[in-house]
């Protein structure tokens, strides 16, 4: 863990000075030249000549515009956790600028955020950057990534059509906030083609071995592979409050081919998930809080399952002399709306830990007051655990009661959550339970995890609904719109 503040103390009273800050514009219309000042009427032609020349405090204004690039863009000096370096624009999404897939560049991303230095790139680096308002498209591999490039703040950008993942955090790039940005689109370049249809390992975002990054408020779609996932040893990543549809693989990983750790995500919203909805995959000490999770595992129903614990499959990143298994992991007040007709709510694949057995395991899992439902028409809800499969709730709450850990002796299953709204992403009832749901006040007291909900309600302490929406729409002020510009 890294710390924050590295100033001497003698040094912070010059830190508080007014910052030499300049505002620098950066336009298409004609007479922008690289060579021009960088003034609002003597604008910069390029978002290269602004990354090389912006320095701690500096905001770049970007005009409207669409800007074809045939090169990266990356920047040369850091900000500071006062004097940030600012790249905004103007309008929001009115400065588009465009990478195409197939430039091969340092980091293979439109944006490439970190140092590169003697050859490689720096781990841990405290970029303090922000990107504000832009729509980026393109990179061959991503269209930005952070390498060790942290305190970076993406938001309020449109982000798509990436070769492989839009956003890539990695190689120690803590403290990276991405907040109240469009995600799409992820997998279009050079493709590993995983089948006719898209392409492989291309998630909205990727983060891996980073750590206290939080993903707030994104819309993310048609998505090739998982909406979101973190791994490697990644450390407290907070993924909330995001709306998730159309992905070809699965929903959120905490865990994904490593481990993770001390991650939570909740009152995150999603729809049309071909895979598993929420999984851990070598997860530690992790939270799945109050999702709502809607027609999910629609693909090879019986290899995935609404909620899936997995081992993840190597060590990397991993405390040292842990192990690959899913441990201390809990799925609570989540809504599982499956849509196969395999019906598994739940499936937990890892084998015994070693030297223990199934009880040991089964008390490092905690679930309950989740609710399990199935479009498909089927009435058959399964829940297999280590290679045993139990049919109905009844079953699977004796058998985990017999392993000496009850699970799930306030699931609701085989009721339909009557929601309001399922299929309008702008409604503002999207995912609210109706007044007659059985969700209202099904779920466990969270407060302390969960104060608000998806649309920025506060939960109702000890009446908590179960999934991301709050039914108390009639007695609480009206919200943050999720989808203004965030300041
Ligand atoms: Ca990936
Ligand atoms: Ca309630």
């Amino acid at each position: 863990m890294k710390r924050f503040f590295k100033i001497p103390i003698y040094l912070i009273g010059i830190s508080c000075l007014p910052a030499q800050a300049a505002d620098y514009y950066v336009s298409t219309a004609n007479g922008a030249s690289d060579n021009n000042p960088g003034t609002q009427s003597s604008p910069w032609a390029s978002p290269q000549e602004a990354a090389r020349t912006a320095i701690s405090g500096d905001t770049v204004n970007f005009e409207d515009g669409t800007w074809d690039l045939d090169d990266i863009v990356r920047f040369k000096n850091k900000g500071t956790a006062t004097n940030p370096i600012v790249f905004r624009s103007v309008n929001l999404h009115g400065a588009k600028l465009k990478l195409p897939n197939t430039v091969v560049g340092l980091g293979d991303a439109l944006f490439s955020i970190g140092i590169f230095q003697d050859g490689s790139w720096k781990e841990e680096q405290e970029m303090y950057i922000v990107i504000d308002g832009l729509d980026l498209e393109g990179g061959r591999r991503h269209t930005i990534q952070a390498t060790g490039g942290g305190q970076l703040t993406i938001k309020n950008c449109k982000i798509h059509h990436s070769g492989n993942d839009p956003i890539k955090i990695n190689s120690a790039a803590d403290y990276v906030l991405i907040e109240n940005n469009e995600i799409y689109e992820s997998g279009v370049g050079e493709k590993q083609v995983c089948s006719e249809t898209h392409a492989c390992n291309s998630d909205g975002i990727d983060i891996t071995s980073s750590d206290f990054v939080t993903v707030r408020g994104n819309h993310i779609h048609d998505i090739a592979s998982w909406g979101v996932y973190t791994k490697k040893g990644s450390k407290n990543t907070i993924i909330e409050n995001n709306i998730i549809h159309d992905t070809y693989e699965g929903g959120i990983g905490l865990g994904e081919s490593t481990v993770t750790y001390d991650a939570i995500a909740r009152n995150n919203i999603l729809y049309n998930i071909d895979h598993s909805c929420l999984q851990f995959s070598g997860g530690k000490e992790s939270k799945f809080y109050n999702n709502t999770c809607y027609n999910v595992s629609r693909v090879f129903g019986s290899n995935w399952a609404g909620m899936r614990v997995a081992p993840a499959e190597h060590t990397a990143g991993a405390k040292e002399g842990d192990d690959k298994y899913s441990r201390n992991i809990e799925f609570y007040n989540n809504v599982i709306v499956l849509n196969n007709s395999d019906g598994y709510c739940f499936k937990a694949s890892d084998p015994s830990f070693a030297g223990t057995g199934k009880a040991a395991h089964i008390a490092q899992m905690k679930m309950d007051n989740n609710l399990c439902y199935n479009l498909s028409g089927s009435s058959n809800y399964f829940w297999k655990f280590e290679g045993k499969v139990q049919s109905g709730i009844d079953a699977w709450r004796s058998y985990t009661n017999e392993l000496g850990t009850a699970q799930s002796t306030s699931d609701i299953v085989g009721l339909a959550p009557e929601f309001v709204q399922v299929s309008n992403e702008n409604s503002d009832d999207l995912f609210l339970p109706g007044d007659f749901s059985p969700l209202i006040d099904s779920g466990i007291d969270l407060s302390e995890d969960v104060a608000k909900d998806y649309y920025g309600f506060n939960r109702e302490t000890n009446a908590f609904d179960i999934g991301a929406v709050e039914n108390t729409r009639n007695v609480m002020p009206t919200p943050i719109n999720i989808r203004s510009r965030k300041n």
